[in-house]
């Protein structure tokens, strides 16, 4: 795909700015091909060719791929596989993540005044957390590739607490379908599923690359990391857990991406 000027300004500008740079509709088109690409056989014969043939130009593919990600979803959920561990990597080829995405953390907050906040379904509050608390629990250190939407990927190194074993603490909510995530001034909000979140290399992250605490444009004092999901799905600064069997609400899905965003 050649990229006019207007979109190298336009995707620089939005890049200066922190944000994915590709659009809903260029990201549909993205996860489609990838869709396509890796269940031909499975769509051949829920779907049908005969659907995909019949498909008009370009009216209708917001609908087509609509339905392919309900299938996708489908799909995700059932074959999932929970102990399937991503690849790691070596130190040596660990280098701090480039800075993306500040919604919600574009002012510098005061990491010892901050608390983090656990809810349940409806929004009662169960636990309070300071920093201390997260980090009492075993420290686990992963090298792994991230991955964002926007086409880049790079190795990094994340440390803090996997998820499940902050889950401990939560007995009475495990088997939420979802939980919800969010900068303690509610501008970024993200949804995610239990298999995400119950995934060994999910972690809620304190230290980066050499064991160095987060800093504020990665996320500190704490800031969800795992290998499961895009970047949308990996919010930093988080303020507030919360414990939810519906589908939490979701930045970005609000905005047209696939709300699992898996990979
Ligand atoms: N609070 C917050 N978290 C966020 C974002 C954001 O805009 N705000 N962007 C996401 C995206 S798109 C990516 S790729 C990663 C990037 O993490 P990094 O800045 O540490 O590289 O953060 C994710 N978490
Ligand atoms: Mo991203």
């Amino acid at each position: 795909m050649s990229e006019t000027t207007d979109d190298r300004v336009a995707r620089l500008r939005a890049e200066l700015d922190g944000e994915p740079t590709i659009s809903a509709d260029e990201y549909r088109g993205i996860s489609r091909r990838a869709f396509f690409a890796s269940g031909a056989a499975v769509i051949g014969s829920v779907l049908g060719f005969y659907g995909l043939q019949k498909r008009p130009e370009i009216d209708n593919i917001p609908d087509v791929t609509r339905r392919v990600h309900q299938l996708n979803e489908r799909i995700w959920s059932s074959t999932f596989r929970h102990d399937h561990l991503a690849p790691t990597f070596s130190a040596s080829q660990s280098s701090v993540l480039r800075v993306n995405g500040r919604i919600g953390i574009r002012e510098e907050i005061d990491l010892a005044a901050w608390e983090m906040r656990v809810e349940g379904p409806d929004g009662e509050v169960l636990g309070t957390h300071t920093l201390g608390d997260i980090r009492s629990l075993p420290r686990h250190e992963m090298i792994i590739e991230h991955k964002c939407i926007e086409g880049w990927s790079q190795v990094t190194t994340w440390a803090g607490a996997r998820f499940t074993d902050f889950q401990e603490l939560y007995p009475d909510h495990a088997q939420t379908a979802y939980v919800g995530l969010q900068t303690p001034d509610g501008d970024y909000y993200v949804g995610n599923d239990r298999q995400t979140m119950d995934h060994p290399q999910t972690l809620l992250v304190y230290e980066m690359v050499g064991g160095v605490p987060l800093d504020q444009e990665h996320g500190a004092p704490l800031r969800l990391a795992t290998t499961v999901r895009y970047g949308i799905k990996q919010l930093k600064r988080i303020g507030v857990i919360r414990f939810t069997n519906d589908p939490p609400p979701d930045y970005w899905a609000e905005r047209g991406y696939d709300y699992y965003a898996a990979l």
